[in-house]
């Protein structure tokens, strides 16, 4: 149903729904056509010193296809070239070797060698990370867990599902369909993302703020150590203070103390009732009040409340030929979740009449269809897929108080040369995460020393932090202390110094170059 309040709606502006006719794409691969030339050497760019490891060699080579087989072990230039490049095609390694083990049994023979042997080794889910941090910067070996595809719901707990590392988030998700539980978890990148991949980087996304994030929903983790001992922290239970919690060490660390091998997550309920908003917003100040109401009057049925600003929203029309219904400065993305589709329609029905009301909206859509709920997610989901098609995205992903949080986007729009060809603002207004996003044709330093240090010092100014979901990766690690004290990366420091002695996991990726 479109619009089901269509006579109020166009009392204040225009309804369609001729936007929605294509289908939606959720699909985000390595491999889908975009012609822009390789990113240059990461270790060039940034001028990284290699750190103290072996170099691969034949005898290597030989003992991992001797534990694997030869199909699970690539050495061919042409198939290494996606595990070396990001998704956002900034960041670039020159591996010579993929390991692609089924078992943790595998992953722990392979990490036992590499430690013994002092080889470098980094783990890659779905690559879809944004941070640079699931690629090699040197040469080290990529352990890809694309094969580690296995999953069942544990017989301890209806629900909760034991995945491997490699399942791919909406596969998973399709998966639970059948059991009536969803993961609580869902972001642009889930056709592509790995489990073992947003659990190793906390992944948000767009439900954090009804769902909350990972430290919440995963109950128990199994990792593999540098040296190949297996951390087995595979809990169901939804209460267990026996010691430290220790999974909590693995949910975020970026690959660097460990390789996830498999996850107990807690799945929800899925929802028997959803609604999809998108609300044409004047101006910033409007925004928050609209949020405001929405969590006064949608309580707790509300599921998301994105935002995107128009600029964000002309990318997208720009380069993937997509638009939303509506035309607006600022847009907001509401959505809920509710078992009950009477109650939810009459809490829904009080939002909209106060928003209205207060003059807080000049036009919006409202859906409960699935495809049409689809097409309007589309949107807002491949911001990230149209900026790239710009050429060289430089991406921020910063959590800030509202007092500051779009003021940002426009402080930079003043900062920055006429060589840029989008400055942008969009991302999670629940959950205070901007995503502030700048485009130019290819890398240009100039534009980046216009951005960096400058945004994270305003971040700090403000008390938020510089790395609200990616992650800190190999981009942001020498900006850790803008969000995090000495002392406090000092121990961050001696964590991965007890777990992984010689620093093979992951290394130059979130640590400090002074500290690692
Ligand atoms: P990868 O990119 O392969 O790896 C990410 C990091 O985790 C690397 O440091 C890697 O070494 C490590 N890692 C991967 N697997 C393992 C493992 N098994 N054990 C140990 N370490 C491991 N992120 C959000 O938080 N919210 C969003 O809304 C969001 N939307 C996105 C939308 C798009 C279009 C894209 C391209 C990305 C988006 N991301 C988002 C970023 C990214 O998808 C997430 O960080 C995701 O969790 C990464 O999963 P992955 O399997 O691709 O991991
Ligand atoms: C999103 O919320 C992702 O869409 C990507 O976190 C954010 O493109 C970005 O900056
Ligand atoms: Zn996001």
């Amino acid at each position: 149903m479109l619009s089901r309040l269509g006579a109020e709606f166009l009392a204040v502006g225009r309804i369609s729904d001729r936007y929605f006719i294509r289908r939606c794409v959720t699909k985000i691969t390595t491999n889908d056509g975009i012609k822009s030339p390789k990113p240059e050497y990461t270790s060039k760019r940034y001028s990284v010193k290699r750190g103290d490891f072996s170099c691969l060699e034949d005898r290597d080579i030989v003992f991992f296809k001797h534990l694997l087989d030869k199909n699970r072990v690539l050495t061919d230039p042409f198939d290494l070239e996606k595990y070396n490049v990001d998704w956002l095609k900034t960041v670039r390694g020159k591996s010579a070797c993929v390991l692609k083990p089924r078992t943790t049994k595998e992953v722990s023979e392979i990490m036992r060698y590499c430690n013994e042997k002092k080889l470098a080794v980094v783990p890659q889910g779905g690559n879809t990370g944004l941070v640079g941090g699931s690629v090699p910067v040197f040469d080290e070996i990529v352990l890809s867990t694309e094969l580690m595809t296995r999953f069942r719901i544990s017989e301890n707990n209806p629900a909760v599902v034991i995945a491997q590392a490699g399942c791919v988030l909406e596969k998973l998700d399709t998966a639970l369909n059948q059991h009536n539980l969803m993961v609580p978890l869902d972001l642009g990148a889930k056709g592509s993302c790995h489990i073992g991949g947003n659990v190793s980087t906390n992944a948000g996304g767009v439900r954090v703020l009804r769902y909350r994030n990972l430290h919440g929903s995963v109950l128990g983790l199994e990792a593999v150590l540098a040296d190949g001992t297996i951390f087995n922290g595979l809990s169901t239970n939804l209460k267990d203070n026996s010691g430290y919690d220790l999974r909590h060490l693995f949910i975020g660390s970026e690959g660097t103390l460990g390789v996830v091998t498999r996850v107990a997550i807690l799945c929800s309920l899925r929802p028997k009732s959803v609604t999809t908003c998108l609300l044409a917003v004047p101006d910033f100040e409007s925004l928050l009040k609209v949020f405001v109401v929405a969590k006064q009057r949608l309580g707790e049925i509300m599921s998301a409340c994105e935002f995107m600003d128009s600029d964000s929203v002309a990318c997208a029309k720009r380069n993937l030929g997509i638009e939303p219904p509506i035309q607006s400065r600022l847009y907001a993305l509401l959505e809920t979740h509710g078992m009950d589709s009477n109650h939810d329609e009459e809490k829904v029905d009080g939002f909209i009449n106060q928003v209205m009301k207060e003059g807080l909206i000049t036009d919006g859509i409202l859906t409960s269809e699935p495809s049409k709920m689809k097409k309007l997610w589309e949107i807002r989901e491949r911001l990230a897929e149209a900026l790239r098609k710009e050429g060289y995205t430089y991406k921020y992903d910063v959590s800030l108080p509202f007092a500051s949080f779009y003021k940002i986007v426009e402080v930079m729009r003043k900062r920055l040369p006429k060589t840029v060809i989008t400055c942008c603002g969009y991302g999670h207004l629940g959950d205070n995460n901007l995503h502030f996003n700048v485009t130019t044709k290819e890398f240009d330093p100039t534009v980046l020393t216009r951005i960096e240090p400058f945004l994270y010092e305003y971040t700090k100014r403000c008390f938020g932090s510089i790395s609200a979901e990616h992650g800190i990766g190999f981009k942001k690690r020498n900006y850790l202390y803008y969000s995090k004290n000495p002392a406090f990366v000092h121990m961050m420091a001696e964590t991965k110094r007890t777990l992984d002695p010689n620093g093979i996991l992951n290394p130059y990726k979130v640590l400090p170059d002074f500290e690692a």
